[in-house]
């Protein structure tokens, strides 16, 4: 270590800072991160604020560099507060206030938050498909899950109600009683159906869990990435009586690698959460939360708020480009919801009961990756028709090739690992199989189909496309065993 010249912090010894000015110069146009799944395109992290540089000197440079208190930097906070008291002021009652934790990502505050709320054996109302990454954070906790269904307009209230209907109300006041503690669910163009909750559907959803007194998880990272200009009212700005907890994620809309979320909620909840924090990693990356706080505090509210609607306006148009090769290409031999945000088209094989084999297979040997649809469901082992296409990383020249991933050659039939014949040989048909639709990685490496796996492709695949997020993912897996061992 050496003392720096330019301030009394101790800097690391990789650290040069001698050639620029006293100061570490961030270059913030363009900002490239390369990740593989539901990565967000490289260009909507553009940061243009001023010249497109920022300068990180004196006493803001010497904090980046410290600790930091648990729940953020102050002026983070602050500011991430007026944020939401702009989007999601609760209302009808004004006695209720929200605190805010930063998280190192929103996948971290949803696993401390299972973890604070969950005993193995516990039961939770799930729609689904879901996120992989909340099923994954869930798995250890071996729950109970009460499976509610979603349509075009994402949770189904009926679905819901009935599968409430086994419990009464008392029930929460029993605490042998197996009623589930809470719901998660995600609002707006959800991962992976792309599809928000609609908007009348939002207040009955929060009056069942407050019959039954339920937490609601609300996490919505795609908030921010609504195609339409007008944000349908969140959960928490609807909740009146501080059962919600709100998950936030910088990742979509400034950069995923800077690994920061924030969670909003009625404060004793949120204090829980940030004990956990304190004991785990004591706060996120101060370099992180400074850079977060440069830029928005140049933008102001209305200067983000305009960024990220440049952001979605590039999704609806990466959205439109996809929905058209589908409508040219998939008519009759897949059915998909359109989207209302987000980054993902859900689509559901006609006459192939297991899409895990065509992608593993057949689309990789195109070098098309797309995710199977057992991923996003609890129980991962079932077959399942659906697949998760991403049209973020793709351009439409690319969607729309003449030998793209769905061009369907009706006659052949691919032989699925449920030995059902399929009508669609969608990766068979022409000659050169270039990456298209998607750049997903597919979630369900780690299970048992993947192991029994020898294909020198499929190898390959979890090679080149996966190893990131393995990684990743094992390292979620052991956290939690570990922290679950010291509870
Ligand atoms: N795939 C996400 N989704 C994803 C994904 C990812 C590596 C992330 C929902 O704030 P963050 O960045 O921690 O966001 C986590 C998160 C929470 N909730 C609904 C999400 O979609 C991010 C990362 C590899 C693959 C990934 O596929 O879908």
């Amino acid at each position: 270590m050496l003392t720096s010249p330019i301030s009394s912090v101790l800097l690391p010894f990789w650290l040069d800072v001698s050639n620029h000015a006293n100061a570490i110069r961030l270059h913030c146009r363009p900002v490239y991160l390369t990740c593989t799944a539901a990565r967000s395109r490289s260009s909507s992290f553009t940061w243009s604020s001023g010249g497109g540089t920022f300068e990180l000197t004196g006493a803001a440079l010497n904090k980046a560099l410290q600790y930091a208190p648990t729940n953020g930097m102050p002026e983070l906070t602050k500011w991430l507060s007026a944020l939401q008291k702009k989007m999601h002021a609760p209302s009808g009652n004004e006695s209720l206030s929200h605190d805010i934790l930063i998280t190192p990502g929103s996948q971290d505050g949803l696993c401390k938050i299972f973890e604070m709320i969950l005993n193995p054996g516990d039961s939770i109302v799930l729609e689904e498909p879901s996120y992989p990454g909340t099923l994954a954070g869930l798995r250890p906790f071996d729950l109970k899950y009460i499976s509610v269904e979603t349509d075009g307009g994402g949770m189904r209230v009926d679905s819901l109600e009935r599968a409430m209907s086994k419990w009464s109300p008392a029930d929460a006041l029993n605490p042998a009683s197996d009623i589930p503690k809470l719901i998660y669910l995600q609002p707006s163009s959800s991962n992976p159906t792309g599809v928000a909750i609609a908007p009348e559907r939002r207040l009955p959803i929060l009056q069942i869990a407050k019959k039954y007194d339920m937490l609601v998880i609300e996490d919505d990272p795609y908030y921010y990435l609504n195609f339409a200009k007008e944000f349908p009212r969140s959960f928490l700005s609807l909740d009146n009586d501080g059962r919600v907890l709100r998950l936030d994620s910088f990742s979509k809309v400034l950069s995923s690698g800077l690994r920061l979320g924030f969670v909003t909620g009625p404060k004793p909840l949120v204090d829980r959460v940030a004990l956990h924090l304190q004991v785990s990693s004591m706060h996120c990356s101060s370099l992180s939360q400074t850079l977060a706080f440069q830029l928005l505090n140049q933008w102001g509210v209305d200067g983000f708020l305009a960024h990220a609607r440049g952001v979605a306006d590039f999704y609806r148009s990466q959205c439109e480009h996809m929905l058209a090769a589908a409508n040219k290409h998939l008519k009759g031999l897949a059915d998909w919801n359109v989207p209302t945000g987000g980054m993902f088209l859900w689509l559901k094989a006609r006459g192939i009961a297991d899409t895990f084999g065509l992608i593993s297979e057949k689309a990789l040997a195109k070098q098309v990756v797309l995710v199977p649809g057992n991923a996003f469901y609890a129980d991962d082992a079932a077959p399942s028709p659906f697949l998760r296409a991403s049209f973020s990383s793709v351009s439409p020249a690319q969607m729309d090739e003449p030998a793209p991933a769905f061009v369907a050659r009706r006659d052949s039939a691919v032989t699925t690992r449920g030995g059902a014949g399929a009508k669609l040989n969608a990766f068979d048909s022409t000659a050169s199989g270039r990456l298209c639709l998607s750049l997903c990685c597919c979630w369900s490496v780690g299970d048992s189909r993947s192991a029994a796996s020898t294909s020198p492709t499929y190898a390959d695949f979890v090679r080149l496309c996966c190893s990131y997020f393995y990684a990743w993912m094992s390292r979620l897996v052991v956290g939690l065993a570990v922290v679950r061992s010291r509870c």
